[in-house]
């Protein structure tokens, strides 16, 4: 499968997947269960409007399927690395305390020589819990800049709330227009 989402246990990958999937199926009470193995979604192109009559004519994209592989499985996640073109990864924007450990992962999947090629997608969710400069410390934590200079793959950075449902745009606009077009964060900003 070309598209994996993958980070670590807890850190927000199924509901972010449910939500893009169908964006009110979590609200505030939601919770998942931890993803033991792999789940897929489809995801729909929202930009293509009647879905039935472009099935023959569209060159669009019409959906994409996604591969979520649970943060239990961080350990044979490079199993499912082959023909991967597209890497989304979770981090939960409101733990700094599991930020360290992510940060370790990201690097692993960053030098894989399978993904020197893949488009990486950086999502810092559940914004709603966090505040501004967790944002920033979570990036300086996850060296982003340093990152960016040493390795080669384009990496775009969206926030998102699978709860206020903010940033989910971003994110289907990273997988169904071209990645420049959803907005490049440069690294931690002060406010
Ligand atoms: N407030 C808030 N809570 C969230 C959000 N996303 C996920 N959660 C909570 O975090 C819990 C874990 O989220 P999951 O989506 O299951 O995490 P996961 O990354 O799939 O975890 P694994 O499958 O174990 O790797 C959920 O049960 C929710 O309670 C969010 O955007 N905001
Ligand atoms: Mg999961």
């Amino acid at each position: 499968m070309s598209h994996i989402c993958i980070g670590p246990k807890g850190s927000g990958k199924t509901h972010l997947l449910h939500c893009l999937k169908e964006v009110d199926s979590i609200n505030e009470t939601s919770h998942s269960v931890s993803t033991v193995g792999t789940n897929i979604f489809t995801v729909k192109n929202p930009n293509v409007k009647d879905f039935e009559s472009n099935k023959q004519k569209s060159k669009q994209m019409l959906s994409v399927q996604i591969r979520e592989i649970g943060g239990t499985m961080a350990p044979i996640w490079r199993r499912y690395f082959e023909d991967v073109t597209h890497v989304i990864y979770v981090v939960d924007t409101s733990n700094l305390c599991q930020i360290s450990a992510a940060g370790v992962l990201l690097y692993t999947i960053l030098t894989e020589p399978r993904l020197q090629t893949a488009e990486m997608l950086l999502v810092l969710t559940k914004m709603d819990l966090a505040y501004r400069q967790m944002r920033n410390e979570a990036l300086l934590m996850l060296q982003l800049t340093k990152l960016r200079k040493e390795l080669r793959q384009r990496i775009t950075v969206v926030e998102t709330s699978s709860v206020t449902k903010s940033g989910l745009n971003d994110v289907l606009d990273w997988l169904f227009l071209h990645p420049k077009k959803t907005t490049q964060l440069k690294g931690p900003q002060s406010h």
